[in-house]
């Protein structure tokens, strides 16, 4: 299987994230990404090759125009008010509050994001347009015949909906791909998110549509971030219903509970049928990852290589999450052996 990398995604390195009440070291930091495509060589999964470029227009076909041309200068305006520093926003148009897009900076970062997780950083542009041309590379290595690819991106994509980052996501790498799918000829493009976050970016650009079937297993979100969106009664709205399927599960859920659920969620994409399949391959349900609440361990992940390679269908895997820096090359490249050898 090819692996899709680019040396462009270390050029996103926050200095902080806020979490715990406290501003620490970004758990989604560049050394994840050193650690998986080390294990890809060692394991000798495939060939590494470096992303074309597609520029902006297939970003477009997933995120507003108005947000694309905020991410491209944000950290420039950012400079000139605050100085050479990471942009981070501190207050969002909750309840209560207008949804109108102010002027400033400020302003500007606060309604296009919905945490204080996701630093812009001076390098952030180059290395969320590396990431999406990482996925769309892969997608058009499917295209042309490939039966699975991994697209190596950093950083994730898929807390970020058309008009919104969150979530250490900023371009929704999965969603773009997909979208790319349906716009050379696919008919039927399915998602699986198997992240442990809920892929709430993902969730809401496809959610009144019923040509791309969006399958998440993930944390529930009555305990786990991203809190509000993720419930299993969200099922898609207009066209769309039917065609969003949601599997929160609780704090502390291991491999007995979680594989029947994805078989569950396996049996909605067999049904569905798609020509394609996006993996959104997070390895942050990990028993030792730190900020999560599964209890996988590292051969499960083998088993839901090999289950998903059971579908049958050309595979696009897109990486997401997974925190556990020590053991995220063995996780992740486990998935992809797991399919390889089923
Ligand atoms: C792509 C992806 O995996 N994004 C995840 C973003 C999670 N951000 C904050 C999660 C905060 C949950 N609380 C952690 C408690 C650890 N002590
Ligand atoms: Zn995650």
């Amino acid at each position: 299987m090819n692996t899709i990398f680019s040396e462009d995604h270390a050029l996103h390195h926050g200095k902080y994230e806020l979490i715990d009440g406290q501003l620490v070291s970004p758990f989604e930091n560049p050394s994840r990404l050193d650690h998986i495509i080390a294990r890809v060589r060692e394991t000798g999964l495939g060939a590494v090759i470096e992303p074309l470029d597609f520029g902006t227009a297939p970003i477009k076909r997933v995120h507003s125009e108005a947000f694309v041309e905020f991410l491209r200068t944000a950290h420039a305006e950012w400079r000139e008010e605050h100085g050479d520093c990471d942009a981070l926003p501190l207050c969002w148009p909750s309840r209560t509050l207008r949804h109108v897009l102010p002027e400033t900076i400020d302003g500007k970062l606060s309604y296009y994001s919905f945490d204080a997780g996701t630093p812009i950083t001076a390098g952030t542009w180059q290395a969320i347009t590396a990431s999406v041309n990482v996925a769309l590379t892969g997608a058009e290595q499917i295209r042309a015949g490939q039966r699975a690819v991994f697209s190596l991106c950093r950083p994730p994509g898929h807390h970020a909906s058309a008009d919104l980052l969150g979530g250490y996501c900023f371009f929704n790498n999965a969603a773009i791909a997909a979208q790319s799918f349906r716009d050379a000829g696919a008919t039927k493009v399915a998602i699986l998110d198997v992240d442990y976050h809920h892929g709430n970016g993902t969730q809401a650009i496809f959610y009144d549509r019923s040509d791309v079937l969006f399958v998440s297993l993930h944390g529930h979100p009555a305990q786990e971030f991203p809190f509000f969106l993720g419930y299993s009664e969200e099922t898609g709205a207009g066209e769309g219903e039917g065609f969003n399927v949601n599997f929160p599960m609780r704090w502390g859920t291991g491999w007995p509970e979680y594989s029947q659920s994805l078989d569950t969620a396996l049996d909605h994409l067999r049904e569905f049928s798609p020509d394609t399949v996006v993996i959104s391959l997070g390895v942050d349900t990990f028993e030792k990852d730190p900020i999560s609440q599964f209890k996988l361990k590292s051969e499960d992940y083998l088993q839901i290589g090999a289950r998903i390679a059971n579908l049958d269908l050309p595979t696009l895997f897109v990486m997401e999450g997974g925190y556990a820096v020590a053991e995220i090359g063995i996780n992740a490249v486990n998935v992809l052996t797991g399919f390889e050898q089923a």
